[in-house]
C-alpha cells in the first residue's frame, strides 16, 4: 500500500488530492512545519535523504518529488487515468506542465520568498523577481484562457502539479486581475475528491476560502 509522507501544508496536498480521484486506498505518516521556522522535522530524513515533502513509500519503492510521484502513481496504479494518449498534442501539454510547475513556475515565487526575508537589501532584486512573475503568470492566464485544463478539456496529472503554485499565488495576492486562474482554481476547489483530500491532510493554508 502507498504511504504519503505528508508535511502540514505543503505540496503533499497535491498528492492526497490524485489518490482520491483514484480511489486508491492509502495511509498518511503525518510530520508537522516546525513552528519557528516553518521547516520539515529531520525524520523525514529517514525516508529519503532531501528530507522534503512529499514523498511516497510503496513496497520498496521510495519517491521523491511531487512530479515523480504523480508519474509513479500514475503508471503503477493509474490504470491509464489522467495521462493522455502518446503522440498527441494533449500528451505534450501534459508533460510539459508536469516539469513546468516545479521546473520554471515555482521559481521566482520562492525568490520572492526568501529574499523577502532580507527587508531592503533584497530591493535591487525585486524588479527582476517581479517581472519573472509576472512572465509566468501571463503564461499560465493565455493557456487557461483556452483550455479548461492544462493538458487539454480533461484533468490530467499536469493539473495536480499546476495546483500548487497557482494557490500559492493566489494566497499571496498575486492573482488579481488573472481571472482565468482564479477560476480555474475555485474550480479545482469544487471537486469531491479534492475537498476529501482536505478533510484528510489537515492543516493547509492554500485551500478553499
Ligand atoms: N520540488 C519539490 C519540492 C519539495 C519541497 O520543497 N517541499 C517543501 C514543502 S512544500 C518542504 O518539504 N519544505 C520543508 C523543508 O524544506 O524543510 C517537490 O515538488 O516535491
Amino acid at each position: 500500500m502507498i504511504t504519503v509522507h505528508h508535511l502540514n501544508n505543503s505540496r503533499s496536498q497535491r498528492i492526497l488530492w490524485l489518490l482520491e480521484e483514484l480511489n486508491l486506498d492509502y495511509e498518511i505518516r503525518r510530520y508537522e512545519r516546525d513552528a519557528k521556522t516553518n521547516r520539515a522535522p529531520v525524520e523525514l530524513k529517514t525516508i529519503h535523504p532531501l528530507g522534503k515533502s512529499p514523498v511516497i513509500t510503496d513496497g520498496d519503492n521510495v519517491i521523491a518529488e511531487t512530479g515523480a510521484i504523480i508519474e509513479y502513481i500514475l503508471r503503477e496504479h493509474g490504470n491509464g487515468r489522467f495521462v493522455p494518449a502518446i503522440g498527441t498534442e494533449e500528451f505534450n501539454l501534459y508533460q510539459h506542465f508536469l516539469h513546468y510547475a516545479e521546473g520554471s513556475m515555482m521559481l521566482p515565487f520562492l525568490l520572492a520568498l526568501y529574499t523577502g526575508y532580507l527587508g531592503e537589501a533584497a530591493e535591487p532584486l525585486s524588479p527582476i523577481i517581479m517581472g519573472e512573475i509576472k512572465t509566468q503568470l501571463d503564461y499560465v492566464e493565455y493557456h487557461l484562457i483556452r483550455s479548461d485544463y492544462f493538458a487539454g478539456d480533461e484533468l490530467s496529472g499536469a493539473d495536480f502539479m499546476m495546483i500548487f503554485p497557482l494557490e500559492a499565488a493566489k494566497a499571496r495576492g498575486r492573482l488579481l486581475g488573472y481571472d482565468a486562474c482564479l477560476e480555474y482554481v475555485e474550480k479545482i476547489h469544487k471537486r469531491p475528491a479534492y475537498l476529501k483530500a482536505l478533510e484528510k491532510g489537515g492543516d493547509y493554508a492554500y485551500g478553499p476560502s
